[in-house]
């Protein structure tokens, strides 16, 4: 079985202070990718990881001033999320897992729902390789353009066969309504991907790919079927290990 897991900006980094990694949870979290692993040899894992506040708070920026992204907001982001890409490939990396980074704006022409040339990816994962990919930027025809780790995952799991898919956020799953806000917002799980979109509230800062809506408005439209999909609290530990092993965890556990 083919597994991907989207390391959140939300959990590996502080969104809301830029350029700042949670290096604690990130190397928990490898070490709990790592031991899956070790206990199934057989299982093949894609990592995709977000922007956080690496690539948000400067893609907002630039939107700001200069109304597009252009070259030199380009550039600066593409520093900024290979920055973080080799943080995160070094810490799985330090747990023993064979991860390679791949740059998405090299194998993508972006956009909407991502365009890329996964091939490469799938032979890596074949090869027992534990790739790992990025929300970027890309140079599509209309410009250059956000590609989010959400869109790319949904695009490998449609394009590689994958059976199952784990947001690792920093949220206890998808709630009807807004638990800071509503004492009786409830955790959904157990549901179709369009039955959650029917029953939940999406609140916040939409971040510029969408946040928890984008997340899991994708499936549908790129017609992703048969997937098991977690979204789950990676700040509690062990919670990945349990969500790869199919096991209970904090978070919502549906399905498309
Ligand atoms: P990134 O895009 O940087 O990789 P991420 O994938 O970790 O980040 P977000 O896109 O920020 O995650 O989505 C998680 C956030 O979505 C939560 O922190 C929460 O504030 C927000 N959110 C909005 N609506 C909901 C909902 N109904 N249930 C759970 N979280 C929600
Ligand atoms: O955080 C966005 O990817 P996401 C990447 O997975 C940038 O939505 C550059 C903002």
């Amino acid at each position: 079985m083919r597994t991907a897991v989207k390391f959140g900006g939300s959990v590996i980094t502080r969104k809301s202070e830029p350029l700042s990694i949670r290096s604690d949870v990130l190397v928990r979290l490898a070490s709990e990718l790592s031991v899956f692993r070790a206990r199934h040899r057989d299982h093949e894992l894609v990592v995709v990881h977000g922007g956080g506040s690496f690539g948000h708070p400067l893609v907002e920026e630039c939107l700001h001033t200069a109304g597009h992204i252009d070259r030199g907001c380009f550039s600066r982001v593409s520093f900024y999320m290979d920055f973080l890409n080799h943080v995160v490939v070094e810490a799985l990396l330090s747990s023993e897992l064979p991860a390679v980074g791949v740059s998405p704006r090299s194998i993508c022409r972006g956009v909407e729902y991502a365009d890329c040339d996964v091939e490469v990816v799938g032979r890596l994962i074949d090869a027992g390789v534990v790739p790992v990919l990025h929300g970027d930027v890309t140079l599509s025809k209309d410009g250059f353009k956000v590609v989010s780790g959400d869109d790319l995952v949904w695009y490998l799991t449609k394009s590689l066969g994958v059976g199952r898919v784990v947001f690792v956020t920093d949220v206890d799953g998808v709630y009807d309504k807004d638990p800071r806000t509503a004492s009786d917002a409830k955790v959904l799980s157990g549901m179709h991907i369009n039955e959650v979109l029917g029953a939940a509230e999406f609140w916040g800062v939409r971040d510029v790919t969408g946040g928890m809506l984008g997340k899991l408005r994708k499936p549908l439209i790129l017609g992703v079927k048969g997937v098991e999909v977690y979204v789950v609290n990676g700040l509690i530990p062990g919670n990945l290990l349990n969500a790869l092993e199919g096991k209970k965890v904090v978070g919502s556990v549906l399905w498309v």
